[in-house]
């Protein structure tokens, strides 16, 4: 009997969470613990880190894990590459589920960069008016470019204070529209809309929004792809898995 561990925190995970759950395949849904009530799945929920490669190889082998599916962010490197390796140690087989890169369409004026340090250093110049909508994690970076007037848009209300000295703060969970996406950029008056290159549907909106107003967008390109299986709909990972039981695994 296959029994899965799902690294989750996107749209595909949960997607793929409720297939197994129709289907009455075991599986637990692991999130890191970055969100305060994170969304609430059909199938078991783990929550936090596992201690790194050796914690999640321990946890392959402790709960009797058959498949390891990656569903985690294209940006969670460190997750994915863990999951990599722990699946390599325990002998479990390995799938990751992810989402191809946004491409610019007609009409977008996309200006790339590799990494959130580049974005910061491309903001050099007078203020403007920026929508930072890259979650919570990476903001502090940006105080390196405290001209600009940011709009930033957290999960979860911070802890402490933003170090942006001008700065106003949304706290909103996404799937966003891009209705609600462009009357936010133009309340706000945005000139420059900043994101992570995450692809999907759940953070597309602020595109979408920024061609319809002809703003700028600042694309960070996603860390370079692993040496691994991948495919972008969850129905391909009930292949995989079915591929597997008739191999007898
Ligand atoms: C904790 C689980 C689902 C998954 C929904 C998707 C869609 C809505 C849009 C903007 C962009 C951003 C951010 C975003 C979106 C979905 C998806 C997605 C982008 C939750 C969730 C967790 C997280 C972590 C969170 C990060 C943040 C990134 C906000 C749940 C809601 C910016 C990514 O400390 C923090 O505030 C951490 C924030 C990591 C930043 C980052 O580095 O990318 N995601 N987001 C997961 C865990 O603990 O393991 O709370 O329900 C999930 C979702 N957020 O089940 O329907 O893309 O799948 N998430 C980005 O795209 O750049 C918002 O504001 O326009
Ligand atoms: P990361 O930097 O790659 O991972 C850092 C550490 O966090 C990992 O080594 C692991 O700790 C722990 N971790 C990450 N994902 C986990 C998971 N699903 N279950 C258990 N532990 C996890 O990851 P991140 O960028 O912080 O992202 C954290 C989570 O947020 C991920 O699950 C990711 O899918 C989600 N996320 C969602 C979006 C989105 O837009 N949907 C965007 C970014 C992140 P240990 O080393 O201790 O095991």
């Amino acid at each position: 009997m296959p029994n899965i561990l799902l690294l989750g925190g996107t749209t595909e995970a949960s997607a793929l969470a409720r297939l197994l759950a129709a289907r009455g395949i075991s599986a637990t849904l692991s999130y890191a613990g970055r969100t305060g009530n994170p969304r609430a799945q059909p199938v078991p929920v783990r929550v936090g880190g596992f201690g790194g490669v050796a914690g999640l190889a321990d946890y392959l082998r402790d709960h009797r894990i058959t498949h390891l599916v990656d569903a985690t962010h294209p940006f969670a490197a460190q997750m994915s590459a863990h999951a990599i390796a722990a699946a390599r140690l325990a002998a479990v087989p390995h799938i990751a589920l992810t989402r191809p890169p946004w491409r610019p369409a007609t009409g977008d004026r996309w200006n790339n960069v590799p990494n959130i340090a580049a974005a910061v250093g491309a903001l050099a110049g007078p203020a403007r008016r920026v929508m930072l909508a890259l979650g919570r994690m990476h903001v502090d970076a940006f105080a390196a470019q405290p001209q600009h007037h940011y709009l930033l848009r957290f999960v979860d209300p911070p802890d402490s204070r933003p170090a942006l000295p001008r700065h106003s703060l949304i706290v909103d969970r996404g799937p966003f529209t891009a209705g609600g996406d462009a009357q936010l950029m133009q309340a706000h008056g945005i000139d420059l809309v900043i994101a992570k290159n995450a692809g999907g549907t759940g953070a597309d909106a602020k595109l979408v929004a920024a061609r319809q107003l002809g703003l700028p967008v600042l694309m960070i390109d996603r860390p370079p792809a692993a040496d691994r299986i991948e495919v972008y709909r969850p129905e391909e990972v009930l292949v995989w898995l079915a591929h597997d039981a008739d191999r007898g695994v």
